[in-house]
């Protein structure tokens, strides 16, 4: 039951054919029974047509009257201050990044012999102390714009339940806020390991290593094979193997998932999908709480590389990608598309695996009411009801018959025919891989 005295963007949404259920009846505390329409002092304008992407322009005049919202809305607000607040946060660190590398270029100069490990008590211990300092400022900051994301999920979440308010434009006003504020704190991140000798003194001391947060920093130093290197995405969480591929498009490539011979079974429990499974340099799925710690660290694209047993080779790319914890069932952040596969991912209104939860055959938590997705097509992904997408279906040597629970992409070209006996095909390899946004290699 939405809470009396809801009368906000409703009308608005409405407007530009978005979903909105305000339930007008109000229930109210104090007997406010006038209705939501009289109650309602806000006054909104559209300002224009909707954009081809579902976005809006318009605008909400809100009186100096309190107008009382959900409580949900107020916590939207607060997320909306802190977001404010890490922004501030943020201009002084990245003020006091540049007072650390003056001090570092003072350090360099001439009759200090490029010394790095200052005696106690020297100027240089408090400075390394502040480095430090600032260091755990940054990564703290870091977790908390994500643990805002991450509010902003729940919240969505809660509201989906509710049927309130499509969401959409609200969250995608604070995903970019948050995706903006992260990619200062990451750039800041990176000055000041490159930059401060008293940093590079820290780290080269054996209990601090210098941090690989995915493949593309094993690129930066000069790494070039495709191989499994060692990484650490949240110095606070575990650090694991994964296979970087250095060569497509550039290298630097962190991978997710392979499939290209039958040799690993995908049909897995959610737990086995929780902590990965398979072989790196063959098949396998690198684990969906690693995928998440990746995803969390830095913002992510990306690609996946698909093929048929004809030879032909096609590749989708998405701008963004972010999976959820497991409290939010790993849930699907997926961006724009590019390429050339076709964007299976959003297939159509029906069929769209963006925003979805992740789905095992011992998990259901798809969109389908009559039964479970990841059963009846073997495989553990982000099910829709059920799927225009499967690249972790069963493997197939050869066309086959019956439920299509093969490997699936279904805007490759043809995959949708119907054959002579009903036959289908599956896709003879695929590679799911993901690269921090802003790399260049
Ligand atoms: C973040 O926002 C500011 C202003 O709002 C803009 O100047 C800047 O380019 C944005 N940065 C990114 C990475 O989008
Ligand atoms: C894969 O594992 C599932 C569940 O354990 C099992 O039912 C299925 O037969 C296996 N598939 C193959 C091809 O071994
Ligand atoms: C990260 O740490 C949390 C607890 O802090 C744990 O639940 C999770 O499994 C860890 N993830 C990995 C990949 O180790
Ligand atoms: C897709 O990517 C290519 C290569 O990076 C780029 O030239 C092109 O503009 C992109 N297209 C879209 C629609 O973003
Ligand atoms: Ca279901």
């Amino acid at each position: 039951m939405p809470p009396a005295g809801w009368c906000w963007l409703g009308p608005v949404l409405a407007a530009c054919g978005l979903l909105a259920v305000a339930d007008g009846a109000a229930e109210a505390g104090g007997g406010a029974g006038a209705g939501a329409e009289a109650a309602c002092p806000a006054t909104l304008r559209s300002t224009g047509r909707c954009a081809a992407g579902g976005e809006c322009a318009y605008e909400v005049r809100l009186p100096a009257l309190t107008v009382q919202l959900p409580a949900q809305w107020g916590r939207l607000e607060e997320v909306f201050k802190e977001v404010q607040n890490l922004k501030e946060t943020v201009n002084s660190l990245k003020k006091s990044c540049q007072d650390c590398k003056l001090q570092a270029d003072d350090s360099r100069a001439p009759g200090r012999g490029g010394q790095l490990s200052p005696s106690p008590g020297a100027p240089g211990e408090a400075e390394d102390g502040r480095v430090r300092e600032l260091e755990s400022e940054v990564n703290k900051l870091s977790a908390d714009l994500k643990d805002a994301k991450e509010e902003i999920d729940v919240l969505h979440g809660r509201l989906e339940e509710l049927s309130l308010v499509n969401m959409n434009n609200i969250e995608n006003y604070v995903d970019s806020k948050v995706a903006n504020l992260t990619s200062v704190v990451n750039s800041l991140d990176g000055k000041c390991s490159s930059k401060c000798p008293s940093q590079e003194h820290t780290q080269s001391r054996p209990v601090q290593h210098l941090i690989y947060k995915d493949c593309s920093d094993y690129y930066t130093i000069g790494k070039r094979s495709s191989e499994t290197y060692r990484v650490t995405p949240d110095p606070k969480n575990s650090s694991f193997e994964v296979f970087c591929d250095m060569e497509t498009m550039g290298g630097g490539w962190t991978v997710l998932q392979a499939r290209l011979d039958g040799s690993t079974n995908f049909t897995r429990t959610w737990q086995d999908y929780k902590v990965g499974f398979g072989n790196l340099r063959r098949e396998f799925w690198l684990g969906n709480d690693k995928i998440h710690l990746l995803t969390k660290s830095k913002d992510m694209i990306l690609r996946i590389d698909l093929e048929d047993f004809n030879g032909v080779k096609l590749y989708a790319l998405y701008d963004q990608f972010y999976v959820a914890n497991e409290f939010l069932k790993y849930r699907l952040h997926i961006g724009n598309y590019n390429g050339t596969a076709g964007d299976a991912l959003h297939f159509s209104k029906h069929y769209n695996h963006d925003l979805k939860f992740f789905t095992t055959p011992d998990r259901d938590n798809d969109r389908y009411p009559s039964g479970n997705c990841g059963l009846y097509y073997s495989s553990g992904w982000w099910f829709d009801a059920c799927l225009s997408a499967n690249l972790n279906g069963r493997y197939y040597h050869q066309k086959y018959r019956g439920v299509r629970n093969g490997i699936f992409w279904g805007t490759w070209p043809g995959i949708s025919e119907a054959h002579p006996g009903g036959y289908k095909s599956s896709l003879k390899e695929a590679k799911m891989m993901i690269r921090p946004k802003h790399f260049k290699p």
